[in-house]
């Protein structure tokens, strides 16, 4: 799906509305300026980048919350700017890596994805399911609800009808998961979403998890993949340097071998790499956690095949 000469599109979104600690708008920041692009384009790629996205400002006050919704408003319109950006980049046959900026981004950047490939699935790495519905949400935060969105679950927000929901419950899969909330689990069950924990991971090994959650969402191998990958998925000892940690986590390598075969599919057209919070934790930290970023990146874009 991805054209020759290949060529990728860094969306970098420094934006934190999607939840209430500060610095992670700073993520895309630190992952460019320790070297991402130049990574890139040492593994041959061709890659775009124009700038960081600049977001328009609402000040609290302008934003009051919408039910339990925080920033309402600025996450939908960042979302949609996201949204648009990504499907732009994916019409003219590149490769959008958007660079987080907070996981409500997703929100944009699937739908950006579906504009142009209707039929693509998501893989989504995480801790989380962030699959909340405005009600059953007890934080607020929409970090914790793109899915929910996305498959139009729960109470539908005129801010949001921007949003089709026509992600199919069955094009969607998760691995990594390990903290879920009651409700959302109750919400996987009832959709009946396939989902690897970390307790699968364990029981299975990552390589037996990957093959069994590509042959859930794309049987034939034949659909375009959209990759999410949350890097609090890792454990806190490999990134630390995130807003939501959860320890028991995936292994540096567990990590970079989901972003190696989903490469290897040649099925990627579109990748997240969010929640990287360079505030949070000392400078080792954050350079790891920067580091750890930058490489799931090129894992994502070939660098460990041979
Ligand atoms: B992330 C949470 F309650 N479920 O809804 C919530 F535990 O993008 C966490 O995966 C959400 O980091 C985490 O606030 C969102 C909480
Ligand atoms: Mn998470
Ligand atoms: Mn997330
Ligand atoms: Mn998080």
């Amino acid at each position: 799906f991805i054209a020759e000469p290949k060529i990728a599109a860094i969306v970098g979104c420094p934006f934190s509305g999607g939840q209430a600690k500060p610095g992670v708008d700073r993520g895309p920041i630190n992952l460019v300026e320790a070297g991402l692009i130049q990574q890139l384009e040492g593994l041959g790629w061709k890659v775009e980048f124009d700038g960081h996205h600049q977001f328009e400002e609402i000040s609290a006050n302008g934003d009051p919350p919408i039910g339990k919704l925080r920033n309402p408003r600025i996450v939908s319109r960042v979302s949609k700017a996201v949204a648009e950006a990504v499907g732009y980049h994916a019409k003219m046959g590149k490769l959008p890596v958007t660079l987080g900026g907070d996981h409500s981004l997703a929100m944009g950047t699937i739908s950006g994805t579906l504009d142009t490939h209707p039929n693509a699935c998501v893989v989504w790495i995480d801790a989380h399911a962030d699959i909340n519905t405005p009600e059953t949400t007890e934080s607020g935060n929409i970090h914790g609800m793109p899915m929910s969105f996305l498959l139009g679950l729960g109470e539908k927000i005129s801010e949001y009808s921007w949003i089709q929901p026509r992600l199919q419950p069955s094009s969607l899969v998760y691995i990594g998961l390990r903290d879920v909330d009651a409700a959302e689990k109750r919400i996987l069950k009832e959709n009946k979403i396939k989902a690897f924990s970390m307790h699968e991971v364990d029981k299975y090994g990552i390589g037996k998890v990957v093959e069994m959650a590509l042959d859930h969402v794309n049987p034939k191998r034949d659909r375009p993949i959209h990759l999410s990958f949350d890097v609090d998925a890792l454990d806190p000892s490999v990134a630390p340097s995130t807003g939501t940690p959860v320890r028991g986590g995936l292994t540096f390598r567990e990590g970079h071998y989901i972003c190696e075969a989903i490469y290897e599919t040649g099925l990627l057209v579109a990748l997240d790499l969010m929640e990287v919070n360079p505030s949070l934790e000392d400078a080792a930290s954050v350079h790891q956690t920067v580091a750890v970023g930058c490489s799931l990146v090129r894992a994502a874009l070939g660098e460990t095949l041979l």
